[in-house]
């Protein structure tokens, strides 16, 4: 390889990222031809101290320019991997070496953040993602084992059929529905029909094996391109204690937990009811189609066993402290509209009336609290995530919380979310939806500091 970008002198990297083609066998005899960290998807944990200096070198083996993006981190521009930041690529046939200073504590992940457009072999369609645990040194609490969940799909394809899961996270109020509905005929989206957990598809992983009375401390990450997700366990009950790595002021049982794509759910799990059972996407295509894993007791046999639960709606705020946040500095607002493109088109989406880019239009000063008061004029449900910051979330569809700080939220369709952020980041500062069709056809806008 000819490595032509940067040092290959110097002391050895903490951490090496090796982008290159794999395969991935999802279950016997299939096979994922794609691009992985490391020669395998998903690529390995990695584990950062918080506070602790290290040294990334990134080797691009593909013949594209990639970006590693750190998601959830306060790093600089120019180290964060978005290219709308300014991040330099990694070049193909390349190697550039990043260093940054771990921060906040918790669960992260990082990923590609090429952009894809109407190729599904790129950006996060790949399988180019993995874990990134910080450790803060804030004690974990007590658990018997830990496992690591990453939801994935597989061999995307464009329908112009609407596949998704919104109706799950729709049923709220829709304070953002316009009068009058957009008629024009969809255009394409991408979907998919095979899902993994992992890298491997329900019923071919190794179960989780647990014992009655224990504890299991489990990390979920949403790292689909394409969809937000439920996932439950009969019978158990997720004890939610962090959401997108931040610990929530209130931990509580959810028997249902929904991600967006690039969310994080940490949670523990009493094991308390002995069987063997599916630990799976609520709705039974999805989960039919891979996006599962056995959980099995000891001594128990059988076929696992899904049943549907009785709590299907997620909501943020049951984790949140009551109250209201200070009025902040500014407010910004961000109307969110799609325009549906026709058969056989690419639909675009808009920021306050213009697809991605914008003329200066969020200006930031460096020090101030600012609100964004998201309004979801689409019939989508989108993961909205900020880079380099958290935000708190301050109000959902008319219900005021405080104290849940994340990176990643669900605007469900037609709502009215807001949140508050300080701006004490300084540098550019992308802002899109997590779906990376969206995000590629319009659904993003940058931040700059004046
Ligand atoms: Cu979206």
């Amino acid at each position: 390889m000819n490595m032509n970008s940067t040092p290959t002198e110097g002391p050895p990297a903490d951490v090496t990222l090796h982008i290159a083609p794999v395969v991935v066998e999802i279950s016997p005899s299939r096979f994922i031809s794609t691009v992985g960290y490391n020669g395998t998807s998903p690529g390995p944990i990695l584990r950062m101290k918080q506070g602790k200096a290290v040294t990334v070198d990134v080797i691009n083996d593909t013949d594209a320019n990639e970006f590693v993006h750190w998601h959830g981190l306060f790093v600089p521009s120019e180290v964060d991997g978005a290219e709308e930041e300014g991040t330099p690529a990694v070049p193909p046939q390349a190697r550039r070496r990043f260093q940054f200073i771990p921060n906040p504590g918790g669960t992260r992940w990082y990923h590609s953040h090429a952009m894809a457009m109407g190729d599904l072999h790129r950006g996060s369609y790949t399988g180019q993602f993995g874990f990134l645990m910080i450790d803060s040194g804030a004690d974990a609490g007590q658990y018997d084992q830990e496992v690591f969940l990453a939801l994935r799909d597989w061999e995307p394809f464009y329908t112009d059929q609407n596949m998704d899961t919104d109706e799950l996270t729709g049923v709220g109020p829709t304070p953002e529905k316009p009068a009058v509905l957009d008629t024009r005929p969809n255009g394409l989206e991408p979907t998919t029909l095979t899902y993994t957990v992992n890298d491997k598809m329900l019923g071919f992983a190794d179960p989780i094996r647990v014992k009655q009375g224990s504890r299991v401390l489990v990390h979920l990450l949403n790292a689909s391109a394409i969809e937000n997700r439920f996932v439950s366990l009969p019978g158990h009950m997720f004890h939610v204690f962090a959401l997108d790595g931040n610990p929530v002021p209130t931990p509580t049982d959810a028997e249902t937990v929904m991600l967006g794509p690039g969310e994080r759910v940490d949670a523990y799990i009493e094991m308390n009811h002995p069987g063997v059972w599916i630990l799976g996407a609520i709705d039974d295509p999805t989960r039919n189609g891979g996006l599962g894993i056995v959980v099995e007791y000891e001594n128990q046999h059988g076929q696992p066993q899904f049943l549907a639960p009785k709590q299907t709606f997620f909501d943020y705020t049951i984790f949140g402290r009551q109250g209201h946040q200070p009025e902040p500095d500014h407010t910004i607002d961000m109307a969110f509209e799609k325009i549906p493109s026709g058969s056989g088109r690419f639909n675009l989406y808009t920021v306050n009336g213009k697809p991605y880019p914008h003329d200066n239009e969020f200006l930031l000063q460096k020090g101030a609290r600012y609100r964004l008061l998201f309004r979801n004029r689409t019939d989508d449900s989108h993961p909205l995530h900020l880079h380099r910051h958290s935000f708190e979330l301050v109000n959902m569809n008319g219900t005021a919380t405080s104290g849940i700080m994340k990176d990643t939220v669900i605007a469900p369709l037609y709502s009215r979310v807001t949140v508050d952020f300080v701006a004490d980041q300084p540098g550019l500062t992308l802002f899109h939806c997590h779906i990376q069709h969206h995000m590629d056809f319009g659904f993003k806008a940058l931040f700059k500091y004046s």
